[in-house]
């Protein structure tokens, strides 16, 4: 092993080395370790009172990590060399941020109740009555639907267990989801579509062994730095694997692309139907595989069949003979590795799209060997859990709604009636949940862990929405957000370090993360809040025992063991003293087995039987239900389905009025709304404000130089800040969404929207009810000297 890679806090050497130093590998060696490690200005490792083991929350990698503990503060961070995931590495936002973020000098240290229009401080007791007097004559006078719960992909795997049985088993509402909604929602569903139930086929030895890798709407070297790492690894080594990728921006992971298929933003469906229409006229399919292991090929056949590589170029606006190039990589490659995000999930027509990547595996067979895989990958570091938990839309355990055997299940685990679970219609989703919020019809909304006020599409309407005169908000948060500021209740809770639980990374990777610190002041795990909600509310199953009787995380992730018995995501071969003695371990690992299932579908057997799957599916292009019998008759029993639909394209597509096309996401230096890296001085330094990146010769069109403040307008809101020229294809525009009150561009008055979120619309994928946030329809021009940001952003 190579010694540590020491920075310490103040040294920017990984802010401007995001992914450090290149240790290559050959294709199917071991990646080698490296042992990142950063410490408070001043400090050695020999000034470390005790390392604390945990993984990194910053994004869905999970890195394996120790807390640096020094009299009582966490002052440092390392990586963890035995650590599957990352080989001791950790990038920019785990360095600095994880516990920077957690040591802002504004972290809230009581709860706050709203008296005559203002948040002033109260005890918990106080917040606790207000919130239990309001839930429960909600209860008493409306019912179960008058609550809402809208949670996070950041919490614990337990804070989502006991969320989950508390909306489902206590007070029956369907109407809890999580902001995974706008994450990884269209994960699931592509995995559910295709295969029957949730579960990444893939892991990231597959980087080590493949020979191509496709990266499908996917910014690998900004979003998940550490793995990226790796990739550059591989590609610095001999026999390095070939590199496709799908992104309308050049982008630092586009730069290092054999192919760069730089699509209109919206148009993802139309290259893959080419794609998977070049695999059959070319006969590069594995015929054996797609005979014994899926069904669908008739229809895909016929879906695809006007798909010529020069009708997707014309609708893509990219170069026939590069998707001829991609395809011809695709088929000669003999291990190909995908990866899918948010250029795929958050753009039009999400699930088909995302779909067709599985799609093009099945057809090649390549699922389930080593180099051969699919990574519908997730965002944020403990989406997984929600999706595996159910404080999302789902059941837990993988169970089907639509299956009366698994709500059975539930409630007898819970001992209650299977009528009071929510299951008599789908679940509902986040943007229903909020337009229910609006129509009046949730009177009573609970908030954990995410900041809705600059994450959610058009904040024009979401702040209306929030601040309505009618509704009771309850905000749990570690910071005074933009969502906590219009709450009725705030509820400070601990974090990151201060808290004790697990969580599952985009690969199926478990980790334990033990409590390092006391969280500051009053401030309390969420788990212990939910707890306290429940004993208040006095729930109870049918035989008058108390439905929740948990007091510690182990005995809430003992009782989720139990739930997820048999299911796909089985961790009753996953204890906490086993997660002690490995560093991450990935399930299923199922009672009394010491090996975990490395690859799934290995054998071509497929969660699609229909007493086992976790959804009968739905149609593609309009999102209707398939529904119990017409599933049965495709007798999938085992096999993936090729599923399609026709391209039906961006449902705002630009226009003489609004030419260009928005699409928003994401830089290497910070986490969504910065709560926590805007708080690191290293990674709020290094991306301060909001900005624009236009096309040089669009920027040109308009009169636009490097730097000049530009207005940025939709259908509905506007944007203004500072542009740089570069990444984007023509046509289109990229802004962070990163930004939301707190910084305002320089020339702009304090605390005026600057958030991307400002011009996005309130769209969403049929299937996964995923947010649309990388297509609106916009026009840009540049603000003059007299002509100042305050003026235009009414
Ligand atoms: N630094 C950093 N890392 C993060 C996060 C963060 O906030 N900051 N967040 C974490 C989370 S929660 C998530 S979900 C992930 C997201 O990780 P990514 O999905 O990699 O990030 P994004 O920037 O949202 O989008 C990826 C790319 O999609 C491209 N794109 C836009 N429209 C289209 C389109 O129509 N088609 C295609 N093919 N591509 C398109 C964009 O140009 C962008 O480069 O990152 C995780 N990691
Ligand atoms: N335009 C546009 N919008 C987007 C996206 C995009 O690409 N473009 N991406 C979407 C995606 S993929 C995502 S994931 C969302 C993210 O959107 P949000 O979830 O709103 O973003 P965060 O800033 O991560 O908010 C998490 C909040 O939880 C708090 N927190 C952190 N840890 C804890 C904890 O342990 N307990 C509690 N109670 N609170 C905690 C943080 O302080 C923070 O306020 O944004 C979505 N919005
Ligand atoms: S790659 Fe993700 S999990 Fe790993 S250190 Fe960076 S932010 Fe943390
Ligand atoms: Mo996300």
């Amino acid at each position: 092993m190579d010694q540590p890679t020491t920075v310490s806090a103040g040294d920017r050497s990984r802010i401007e080395d995001v992914w450090g130093d290149r240790t290559p590998f050959a294709r199917g060696g071991r990646w080698p370790d490296r042992a990142d490690l950063m410490l408070q200005e001043g400090l050695t490792e020999a000034d470390v009172d005790r390392w604390v083991r945990s993984a990194c929350v910053l994004c869905s990698n999970g890195c394996g990590c120790d807390i640096a503990v020094k009299d009582g503060r966490m002052v440092g961070i390392r990586g963890r060399v035995d650590d599957p995931i990352n080989h001791g590495r950790l990038g920019p936002k785990g360095l600095y941020a994880s516990w920077e973020g957690m040591r802002g000098r504004d972290r809230l240290t009581h709860p706050l109740v709203r008296r005559d229009g203002e948040l002033v401080p109260a005890s918990w007791d106080e917040a606790m009555s207000a919130i239990v007097d309001r839930s429960r004559e909600l209860l008493d006078t409306v019912g179960p639907l008058s609550h809402g719960f809208y949670t996070s992909g950041q919490l614990f795997l337990e804070e989502y267990y006991a969320l989950g049985v508390i909306g489902k088993a206590g007070i029956g509402t369907p109407h809890m989801d999580g902001n995974t909604r706008l994450c990884t929602a269209t994960a699931a569903s592509s995995l559910k579509e295709t295969f029957g139930a949730d579960g990444q086929p893939g892991c990231y030895e597959d980087i080590d062994e493949c020979d191509a890798m496709f990266l499908w709407g996917h910014n690998l070297a900004a979003t998940q730095t550490v793995t990226w790492a790796r990739v550059l690894d591989r590609l610095a080594g001999p026999n390095p694997p070939r590199l496709v990728v799908v992104d309308p921006r050049r982008t630092a992971t586009a730069e290092k692309a054999e192919v760069h298929l730089a699509l209109r933003p919206g148009t993802n469906l139309a290259l893959l139907l080419a794609l998977e229409r070049e695999l059959l006229e070319n006969g590069w399919i594995d015929e054996d595989y797609v005979a014994a292991h899926t069904i669908g090929l008739d229809e895909l056949k016929a879906q695809v069949e006007r798909w010529t590589p020069e009708r997707a170029a014309e609708v893509c606006g990219v170069p026939a003979d590069d998707i001829r190039r991609a395809a011809r990589i695709f088929a000669e490659s003999p291990r190909v590795l995908s990866t899918v995000l948010q250029g795929f999930y958050q753009a039009p027509q999400a699930t088909a799209s995302s779909c067709q990547v599985n799609n093009l595996h099945l057809l090649r067979g390549m699922i389930g060997r080593p180099g051969a895989g699919i990574l519908q990958m997730n965002g944020q570091p403990t989406a997984q859990n929600n999706r595996e938990c159910g404080a999302d839309g789902d059941l837990p355990g993988f169970r089907n709604w639509e299956n009366e055997e698994h709500v059975k299940q539930l409630a007898e685990l819970w001992g209650v009636d299977p009528l009071v679970i929510p299951h008599w219609a789908p679940p509902t989703h986040a943007m229903q949940l909020f337009r229910y919020v609006e129509q009046g019809s949730i009177p009573f909304l609970w908030v954990s862990a995410t900041n809705p006020a600059v994450s959610l599409p058009q904040l024009p309407r979401i702040r209306d929405i929030l601040s309505k005169p009618d509704l009771f908000l309850v905000v749990q948060d570690l910071y005074l957000t933009e969502t906590a500021e219009l709450a009725d209740v705030v509820l400070p809770a601990a974090g990151w370090g201060e808290k004790t639980g697990t969580f599952t990374n985009a690969t199926r990777t478990v980790h334990l993360s033990e409590k390092a610190v006391e969280p500051p002041g009053e401030a309390r795990a969420d788990l212990d809040i939910f707890l306290e909600y429940a004993k208040r509310m006095d729930f109870r199953r049918t035989d008058g025992t108390p439905l929740i009787q948990w007091e510690t995380p182990e005995d809430v992730y003992r009782a989720w063991q139990e739930c997820s018995r048999g299911r796909p995501c089985d961790y009753t071969g996953i204890s906490y003293d086993d997660l002690r003695r490995e560093s991450g371990i990935r399930w299923p690992r199922r009672e009394g087995e010491t090996e975990s299932v490395t690859r799934l579908y290995a054998d071509g057997d497929f969660p699609s039987h229909p007493d086992y799957c976790e959804s009968y599916g739905h149609d593609l292009l309009t999102g209707a239900t398939v529904g119990e019998e017409a599933f049965r008759a495709f007798r999938p029993d085992g096999r993936a389905i090729l599923k399609s639909a026709p391209y039906s394209g961006p449902h705002e597509p630009p226009d003489d009025e609004y030419p260009l096309q928005l699409t928003t996401g994401r830089s290497v230096y910070h986490f969504h709304t910065r709560t926590k890296t805007g708080r690191s001085p290293e990674l709020a330094d290094a991306a301060p404000h909001v900005w624009v990146e236009l096309s040089p010769a669009d920027a040109e069109a308009r009169g636009i130089a490097e730097g000049d403040l530009v207005e940025v307008v939709s259908r509905r809101g506007r944007l203004v800040a500072p542009a740089r020229l570069g990444e984007p294809r023509n046509g289109t525009v990229f802004a962070p969404f990163h930004y939301g009150y707190w910084d305002a561009p320089p020339g702009a008055p304090e605390r005026r929207p600057t958030a991307a979120n400002e011009l996005t619309a309130t769209e969403w994928d049929p299937v996964s009810k995923q947010p649309v946030f990388k297509s609106a329809a916009v026009q840009v021009r540049r603000l003059d000297a007299g002509d100042t940001a305050e003026g235009s952003a009414s």
